[in-house]
């Protein structure tokens, strides 16, 4: 089989990849190991950049976005005592959107299968190789246990932090940098109503605690917690009983209601070089890791995908190497921008000492948001997103 790029992964990444060179002329093939129903259910990433949000509409994706997702000109940041808001568009002309990364994952799925393009679920044995030449293979066991090699002038690997693309560049030419951070996130998902109209980002001395939602009748909560705590000894009852100790404030509280979906995930800061290798390019999860603190991970995928197609498009259709060869330079700006605002998020919100020095630190830099309008600026210039550069 013959096609001009390989797709490893229907995340968001290769799912979006796949759709903007289709809509180009430049036909694809992805693989996926997992099956349709799981890659739509997996529960992750809720808040879309403006940037995202206008690329996926410019691309024709946007018609349940626009109808389902809620529109937030804020976010709100607590302190013991205190709960303060940003205002978005004062500050930067822009807003964020809450529509969950399965909607998302949903859309590109039913896009691609009503165009009818290929994409290939619940595969096995994937294997990418001749990445120095330029007919690299993309090789994989179908559903149906039929091997496929596919000849391809490009390989892409989107297959996400354990998918095996990265790992086919030679470790010599490989540098990680890495941190994992000493807490985790507990999240639930609730059939509840949101008891807030935007997302509360909370530093509570017990820890950090988050308020975010998914629509009028689902709320999303998370809890900080130490990386080794079990799920199982974490009841609905106690859960709701910390996140309204930690969320509290005079005058307003916290309505609980049926968990539906719990679970604990380590918070890590992770980026890989190269992001080309020869005739592979990596994007998304697959080169690099935020905390979600900053609500990034998501949508540093997408402005990986919007600089790669379109360096693919140039390359292949016109013949043009120069933003091929340009995309990792370009990649790594945007991803150590947001790894440093992610990171800078994540320990100003976490509490990991019972040292007070340290908390009066973060609550001198909490304070320092609402007290400077630069301040201000900066956080809500990252957090709704550095212009995609298209
Ligand atoms: P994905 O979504 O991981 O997709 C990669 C896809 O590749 C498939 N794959 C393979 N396919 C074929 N052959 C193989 N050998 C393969 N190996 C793997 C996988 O099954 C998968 O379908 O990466 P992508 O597309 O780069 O998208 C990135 C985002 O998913 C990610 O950045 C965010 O979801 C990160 N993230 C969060 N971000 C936020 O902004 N807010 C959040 O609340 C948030 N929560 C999360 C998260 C990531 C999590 N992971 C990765 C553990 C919660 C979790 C649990
Ligand atoms: C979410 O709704 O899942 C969410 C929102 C904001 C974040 C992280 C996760 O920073």
């Amino acid at each position: 089989m013959r096609t001009r790029v390989g797709i490893v992964g229907a995340g968001p990444a290769g799912l979006l990849l796949g759709h903007l060179l289709a809509q180009r002329g430049v036909d694809a093939v992805i693989v996926e190991n997992r099956s349709r129903d799981y890659v739509e259910a997996r529960i992750r990433a809720g808040v879309l950049e403006q940037g995202t949000v206008d690329l996926l509409t410019k691309a024709g994706l946007g018609e349940r976005l626009h109808r389902e997702g809620l529109r937030h000109d804020g976010v709100n940041l607590q302190w013991p005592g205190e709960r303060a808001r940003l205002d978005f568009p004062a500050l930067t002309g822009k807003s964020v959107w809450v529509y969950g990364q399965t909607e998302v994952v949903k859309d590109l799925v039913q896009a691609r299968l009503d165009a009818a393009l290929p994409l290939h679920f619940e595969v096995t044995e994937t294997v990418v190789a001749d990445l120095e030449t330029d007919r690299p293979t993309l090789s994989f066991t179908d559903s149906s246990g039929a091997r496929q090699v596919l000849d391809c002038d490009v390989v892409v690997g989107a297959d996400g932090f354990h998918g095996p693309s990265r790992g086919a560049i030679p470790e010599p030419r490989r540098q990680t940098w890495e941190r994992t951070y000493p807490y985790a996130w507990l999240g639930i998902l609730a059939h509840v109503a949101p008891s807030t109209d935007e997302l509360i980002y909370a530093w509570h001395p017990r820890g950090f605690a988050m308020h975010s939602m998914r629509s009028h009748q689902v709320s999303r909560l998370y809890l900080q917690v130490d990386p080794t705590e079990r799920i199982e000894d974490w009841s609905d009852d106690r859960i709701w009983t910390e996140l309204q100790t930690r969320l509290s404030l005079d005058g307003w509280s916290l309505e609980t209601g049926p968990v539906f979906d719990k679970g604990i995930t380590p918070m890590r800061s992770f980026v890989s070089s190269p992001m080309r290798h020869g005739r592979l390019f990596l994007a998304g999860d697959a080169a690099h890791i935020v905390p979600p603190t900053g609500a990034k991970g998501l949508n540093l995928a997408v402005a990986d995908v919007a600089l790669l197609s379109r360096a693919l498009v140039a390359l292949l259709r016109d013949g043009n190497a120069r933003l091929a060869d340009t995309y990792e330079d370009t990649a790594l700006q945007r991803v150590w921008r947001t790894t440093y605002f992610s990171s800078w998020m994540t320990t100003m919100l976490h509490t990991t000492s019972d040292d007070p020095f340290d908390h009066q630190l973060q609550l001198a830099q909490l304070r320092q948001v609402f007290s400077s309008s630069a301040a201000a600026t900066l956080l809500a210039e990252n957090y709704v997103g550095l212009p995609l550069g298209e």
